[in-house]
């Protein structure tokens, strides 16, 4: 396969208020409802928007890096198992059963999803808890706009997310020696599931998403570290109750429920004030760049922890 540079400059790429506007007429659209087999009563309030764009200046990394060097245990503990030991992986047909505490628990359909949300090419930083990171142009839609679909009841206070088990098809998920226990699972609070930062993404680069980046279908929440982005989603599930995530069960001193990026609380066992950028600084070069507050997206979501200690609640 020949590599294609992306078409996009960061000018080029859709500010997130036009995106919201857009995605809101395509809800409101009857055929887009009707296509995608959803009631077109379903339309949902309008999406909050944030004051700035989703999309952040940094060069992307080339997508041999993003495509090649991954992290899904379900695959294996190297970076390079999760591209060279999924073949054997179906990601179609696929669902995604959400439920719990919400009016109408819905399964959807990965394609009736695609038909009702058609992706649109954004940035996002993506960072992982090894002080690596990488910009990324995911496709993708908001989470908050299935949320509305199954109407959270007042009582529901986070968001549970669920990955598959297949050991037939996942080989980190056969034999004795398991890295971690299945399903990988990951959580955030409603307000944080909520908003228009936290993405649904179905493609990496213009293309559908590879095994190895989580496909069909994974979470992205740009301000947090990378293992807060759950992959091949099975289950959403809202709860009144702070649910279980897989890292802080494997290692509570290392990895908590928030795992917002902070350079001011380092990893027990490394700094995390700089992160070394993939792809960035020649062939197979990196460098290293300082880290921001929120991944570089404070103005957008510094507000969802005031009066918190992030000191405490990492
Ligand atoms: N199901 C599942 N999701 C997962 C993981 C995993 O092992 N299993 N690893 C997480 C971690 S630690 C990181 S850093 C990111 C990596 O995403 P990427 O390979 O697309 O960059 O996926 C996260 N999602
Ligand atoms: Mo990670």
């Amino acid at each position: 396969m020949t590599f294609k540079p992306p078409k996009i400059s960061s000018s080029e790429i859709t500010p997130v208020r036009d995106w919201l506007r857009r995605r809101e007429f395509l809800t409101m659209s009857a055929a887009f409802a009707f296509a995608a087999g959803l009631p077109r009563e379903g339309h949902t309030a309008p999406l909050a928007a944030s004051s700035s764009d989703y999309t952040v200046p940094d060069k992307l990394t080339p997508k041999k890096d993003v495509t090649s060097y991954n992290n899904f245990y379900e695959f294996g503990l190297s970076k390079d198992d999760p591209a060279n030991k999924s073949d054997d992986f179906k990601p179609a047909p696929w669902s995604i059963r959400v439920d719990g505490m919400v009016a109408k628990p819905t399964t959807f359909a990965v394609e009736n999803l695609l038909k009702l949300f058609p992706p649109q090419e954004r940035v996002y930083r993506m960072r992982c808890v090894e002080a690596w990171s990488m910009v990324i142009p995911w496709d993708g839609f908001p989470l908050t706009a299935i949320l509305d679909r199954v109407e959270p009841l007042g009582s529901a206070k986070y968001v549970a997310f669920e990955s598959v088990v297949r050991p037939d098809e996942m080989p980190g998920q056969r034999g004795v020696f398991q890295s971690l226990s299945w399903p990988y699972v990951e959580a955030l609070r409603l307000d944080e599931a909520r908003h228009p930062l936290t993405l649904l993404a179905v493609g990496v680069y213009g293309e559908t998403l590879p095994s190895q980046n989580g496909a069909p279908i994974r979470l992205i929440v740009p301000w947090k570290y990378g293992f807060k982005g759950l992959k091949s989603i099975v289950r959403i599930t809202l709860t009144a109750k702070q649910p279980k995530n897989t890292w802080s069960v494997a290692a509570p001193s290392e990895y908590g429920f928030y795992a917002n990026v902070n350079p001011s609380v380092p990893h027990p066992r490394w700094s995390q004030a700089t992160e070394r950028r993939i792809g960035a600084g020649g062939l197979f070069g990196s460098s290293r760049v300082p880290t921001l507050m929120f991944n570089g997206y404070s103005d957008q979501v510094a507000g969802l922890y005031s009066g918190m200690d992030l000191q405490t609640s990492f």
